[in-house]
């Protein structure tokens, strides 16, 4: 059949259940790390309706939406059943998964990274389905029973990831004690050594999830008319995050490479400058593609990506390359969206 990839990225709860399930049954794989900044052409072409991760490759099969990967995995791979046998079961067990990414997932998050109202409803619709989560527990040792089970990866995300959101987001929601068979659930969840070793590490997902939220809470905010970021809470972290790694990217690029590019340009000979003339260049081919096709980052209106890469090109670039008396870059050509 073929050798089997998974592309994926270490903090995704989604990629998770996948990592897990594909360890409990012992089938080897290639995990292969996407940045969702700068999605790679395989991902979009393996999943371009979504253009998401998790996507399973297994030969010439593609399997995308993590819940249909966990099926197509549990049909393919007889090792270590994880779907419950009796098919009332199964459904149930089909029930909860669907209820944890509709219900739970979408509340914790604004839960544990909102502000104000929308932070404190989410509070509560995350704490009423944990409530119910807690009932299909009580007395088991895992939703599969004896072993780890199909409904035990979906959920398996609370064990871990809901503590570092709220690190990264500064809103406690769960207390151990609130909960208290979940919270052994977790425990034992987190303590089989093949779930433990796809966990991402804590500090470095913490860092991940602050790139994701605290940032650019700004203007959209305060001013309600004409907003510039998405109205779903989920949405508007994801336009952010992009606004983030893209910002965060380019003036790495440009703060890094063109200063030191410029700086080496107007003392050294020309051919030091091009590697980090290479390297900014790439992060300007990211900036191109999100913008491959749109007129402004923001589609036909001018959006918050737009506003903030926007200044860059006729401003300190600019002035970088006016001191050093060089041309760094073509930022006619690159930029030709700013005009607008
Ligand atoms: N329903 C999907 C959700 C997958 C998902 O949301 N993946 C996120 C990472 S956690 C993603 O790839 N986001 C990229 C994007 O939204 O552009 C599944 O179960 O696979």
């Amino acid at each position: 059949m073929g050798g089997v990839k998974l592309f994926a990225t270490k903090e995704s709860l989604f990629s998770s259940r996948i990592q897990w399930a594909l360890k409990l049954k012992g089938v080897e794989y290639e995990f292969i790390l996407e940045d969702l900044a700068n999605k790679s052409p395989l991902l979009l072409k393996y999943n371009p309706i979504y253009k998401k991760v998790p996507v399973l490759v297994h030969g010439d099969n593609v399997v995308v939406e993590s819940l249909v990967i966990l099926e197509y995995i549990e049909e393919t791979w007889k090792e270590h059943p994880l779907l419950p046998r009796d098919s009332y079961d199964r459904a149930t067990a089909r029930f909860w998964a669907k209820f944890n990414d509709e219900k739970l997932v979408p509340p914790v998050w604004t839960a544990c990274t909102g502000e104000g109202e929308a932070q404190e409803k989410a509070k509560e619709s995350a704490l009423e389905s944990l409530a119910l989560l807690e009932k299909q527990i009580e007395g088991k040792k895992f939703f599969g029973g004896e072993q780890i089970g199909y409904l035990d990866l979906v959920l398996g995300w609370i064990s871990y990831w809901i503590s570092g959101v709220e690190e990264a987001g500064g809103n406690k929601v769960l207390e151990a004690e609130m909960f208290p068979s979940l919270h052994q659930w977790g425990q034992n969840f987190i303590h089989n050594p093949l779930i433990e070793e796809c966990i991402p590490a804590r500090e470095a997902f913490v860092a991940y999830v602050q790139y994701a939220i605290n940032y650019f809470k700004m203007g959209d905010e305060t001013w309600r008319e004409n907003p510039l970021l998405p109205e779903d809470p989920f949405e508007k972290t994801m336009v952010r995050f992009w606004a983030k790694r893209e910002a965060n990217e380019l003036f790495k690029h440009y703060g890094t490479h063109c200063v030191i590019s410029a700086w080496t340009a107007s003392r050294t000979k020309r051919h030091e400058q091009e590697k980090p003339l290479e390297a900014a260049q790439e992060s300007l081919k990211v900036l191109n593609k999100l913008i491959e096709g749109k007129k402004l980052f923001g589609g036909e209106i001018i959006g918050f990506l737009d506003l903030v890469v926007g200044s860059l090109p006729n401003s300190w670039l600019k002035f970088l390359e006016e001191s050093a008396g060089i041309k760094l870059f073509d930022t006619k050509r690159v930029f030709r969206w700013q005009k607008i």
